[in-house]
């Protein structure tokens, strides 16, 4: 009785604050419900299909509109997400996807470490967080957020309120498109994508053709080598673009963060890698639960992108 009271001020501010439809008329405030839950409250009426078309009909949009994109990130871990937030700022003008493996994005930023709330990221990459607007606790060197989830959550909705960017999740990138230069060099040209179902079962089903997106930068960010990982770093091994793979050395904070940010870059025209990824281009160390040089690789990931539409 309490919440429904006609006082009860969180209802009425937030929501006054925060209503902004994009289309249609204002809708009825929390508090003029709350007064009503009793004298014939009802939704609005809907039809089974209309739910059906409102969604298909805006993936369908999404997928002709992206099928040529500006920027392709693959993987919307700490790092996609930390570039993905960045390009979305700087440039309103350019078409962005994020292909997605899993359903749920975020990689491993849902938890500090181990199965642990509290994100710790090294300054400066504080930088981040402030322009965020993330609060956190400052311990000197470094910086705590109270739960990583926290992180994770304000920099998604930022990224997912960009209307050029568009995030394809439960859907894996499982090649990449090349031309070949007149040279007879290679450049990246788009990726090749599934659902990722249905990339997981390659070898139980018969054959199940791909999608595309083409864009002249791919960003590459699917973390270190693993189940999933590292994904577009093996195709360049199994392309010859690189030799073999760099193999992640052991944990060491202090040198793998700076080693990261440091290498973030275009590894084969067309295609930047950041993030843990990167461990197993150059071989570099691991840095456990830190985060700030997932945040900072990926802000040099966007910088290094947009060089390309800068020129
Ligand atoms: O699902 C993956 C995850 O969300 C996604 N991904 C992987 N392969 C993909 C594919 N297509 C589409 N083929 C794919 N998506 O990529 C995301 C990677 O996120 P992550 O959190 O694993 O990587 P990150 O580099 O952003 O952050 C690494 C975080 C780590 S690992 C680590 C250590 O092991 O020491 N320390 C830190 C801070």
């Amino acid at each position: 009785e309490q919440v429904h009271s006609s006082d009860s001020a969180p209802f009425k501010s937030t929501f006054e604050k925060n209503a902004l439809p994009i289309n249609g008329t204002k809708s009825k405030t929390l508090q003029e419900m709350a007064e009503k839950w009793d004298q014939g409250f009802t939704f609005a009426p809907i039809r089974e299909s209309q739910v059906s078309r409102a969604m298909t009909r805006r993936y369908f949009k999404d997928l002709d509109t992206y099928a040529e994109s500006d920027i392709v990130i693959v993987g919307a871990g700490s790092c996609g997400l930390s570039a993905a937030y960045m390009l979305g700022k700087a440039r309103p003008d350019l078409k962005i996807a994020i292909v997605e493996a899993s359903v749920s994005p975020g990689g491993g930023a849902w938890l500090g470490g181990q199965l642990f709330s509290a994100m710790v990221m090294r300054k400066p990459a504080d930088a981040f967080l402030i322009d965020l607007g993330i609060p956190y606790e400052d311990e000197g060197d470094f910086v705590v957020v109270k739960h990583a989830a926290l992180f994770t959550s304000t920099l998604l909705s930022k990224v997912l309120s960009f209307p050029n960017i568009k995030l394809f999740n439960a859907t894996a990138v499982e090649d990449l498109i090349t031309r070949a230069n007149a040279d007879g060099t290679l450049r990246i040209a788009g990726v090749v994508t599934n659902w990722t179902l249905v990339t997981m079962h390659h070898d139980d089903q018969s054959c199940m053709d791909p999608n595309t997106i083409n864009a002249p930068i791919i960003i590459s960010t699917t973390g270190h080598d693993g189940p999933f990982g590292a994904f577009c770093v093996k195709r360049l091994v199994s392309m010859q673009q690189i030799e073999k793979l760099g193999g992640m050395r052991g944990l060491d904070m202090n040198t793998a963060e700076d080693a990261i940010v440091k290498r973030t870059r275009e590894v084969v025209p067309g295609l930047i890698v950041g993030g843990m990824e990167l461990s197993e281009v150059d071989g570099a160390n691991r840095m456990g639960p830190t985060f700030g040089a997932m945040a900072l690789s990926g802000v040099k990931a966007a910088e290094e992108a947009l060089k390309v539409f800068d020129e």
